[in-house]
């Protein structure tokens, strides 16, 4: 016991501080792969990182794991607040640990940068998975915008996969742009449920419904029960309206009660028919090229706009302009025109 006799808070935070400045990239890179889960931790906070320096480590970490093989299944859990989307995963983490499988929770949470998001609550939520050795939770990242925190999540998962997590769960909450954010990193895209008094459809948006490989109706138990199968039948009903996916996949609809963990192996199941069959189609590799193409662009888009905004010269212009165009002075076409040219002119 000596030898922590002189080692307050303040030493340990101290001792902390100076551990995390030594290790390099290689390092870092060699126990995410050893599957050294606060490596992976620490790796992530690289890539959630705004400083230049921890962006630079952040990427190369990222062309590091990128070079690993992987046979992951990524997917994405959606449904609004409240709906069990987090004790659903909760319950299909057992599942898929029972099947020797090792799995990643992430989250994607526009809002958590203001209100700190729901995701203080997941951890509540998954009381019996934080203690479990296979399994890694990572609360959303922070972010001013969706396209900040939905790269940040990318990047993670190939981090995760790297370090050997081959069962990626990412839950977003079920409203605005999110969804298409996580549908478009993900291989199957869940949307979970509740029965209501026979008005499933209605307000329904038609995206999501489209976007959906399955629809599981949560919280089918006790006087529940009926209405979650009458709702079942509907929008099986509702899907069949819809054109064939091009994966080759009939959506499905089910229920479950998270709380009872009924319904949660069939879930589970029903991933494994998806996976097979789009691995047989060859579905699942192409599917996974055309987000990377699309991730590519929409990284583009992001760093072009980053550039044409952050500058200072540009943002004095902007001002100018926004002024003229107030006030009729200039029509917002020509406005723009004009600053675009001087943003090239700028570049030379
Ligand atoms: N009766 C019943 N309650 C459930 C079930 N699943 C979840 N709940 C309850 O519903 C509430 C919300 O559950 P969460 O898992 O936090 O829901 P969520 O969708 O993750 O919520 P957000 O993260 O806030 O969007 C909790 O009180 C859960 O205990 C279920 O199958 N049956
Ligand atoms: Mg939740």
């Amino acid at each position: 016991m000596g030898n922590i006799k002189n080692t307050g808070e303040k030493g340990v935070a101290k001792v902390r501080a100076h551990r995390k400045k030594k290790i390099s990239v290689k390092e870092l890179t060699s126990k995410i792969l050893a599957g050294e889960k606060s490596a992976l931790a620490r790796a992530i906070t690289l890539v959630e990182s705004k400083a230049e320096e921890d962006q630079k480590k952040a990427n190369q970490l990222i062309e590091n794991c990128l070079a690993v093989p992987n046979n992951s299944i990524r997917i994405g859990i959606t449904g609004v607040p409240g709906v069990g989307k987090s004790t659903f995963i909760e319950a299909l983490g057992k599942t898929i640990l029972a099947a020797k499988k090792k799995v990643a929770i992430l989250a994607v949470d526009p809002s958590s940068s203001i209100s700190k998001g729901s995701i203080l609550g997941d951890k509540t939520r998954m009381q019996e998975l934080v203690k479990e050795s296979n399994v890694f939770i990572r609360p959303s990242p922070s972010g001013d915008s969706l396209g900040g925190v939905a790269r940040k999540t990318r990047e993670s998962i190939i981090l995760c996969e790297a370090a050997g997590y081959n069962c990626i769960l990412i839950e977003t909450v079920g409203v605005g742009q999110s969804e298409i954010a996580v549908h478009s990193m993900v291989d199957f895209f869940l949307l979970l449920k509740l029965a209501g008094a026979g008005d499933e459809l209605q307000g329904m948006k038609r995206g999501i419904m489209e976007m959906a490989d399955a629809i599981v109706i949560n919280k089918a138990e006790g006087d529940n029960l009926k209405r979650a199968l009458k709702a079942e039948v509907e929008f099986e009903r509702a899907l069949q309206l819809y054109p064939p996916k091009e994966n080759g996949w009939l959506p499905k609809v089910s229920t479950c009660s998270a709380l009872d963990q009924t319904g949660i192996e069939e879930v589970w199941v029903m991933f494994l028919e998806y996976f097979k069959l789009v691995h047989e189609n060859g579905f699942w590799s192409t599917n996974r090229e055309k987000q990377n193409q699309y991730w590519f662009r929409q990284t583009v888009d992001d760093l072009l706009k980053q550039h044409f905004y952050l500058s200072p010269s540009i943002k004095e212009e902007l001002a100018q302009y926004m002024s003229r165009v107030s006030q009729n002075k200039i029509s917002p076409f020509r406005a723009a025109e004009e600053l675009l040219a001087y943003y090239k002119q700028e570049l030379k």
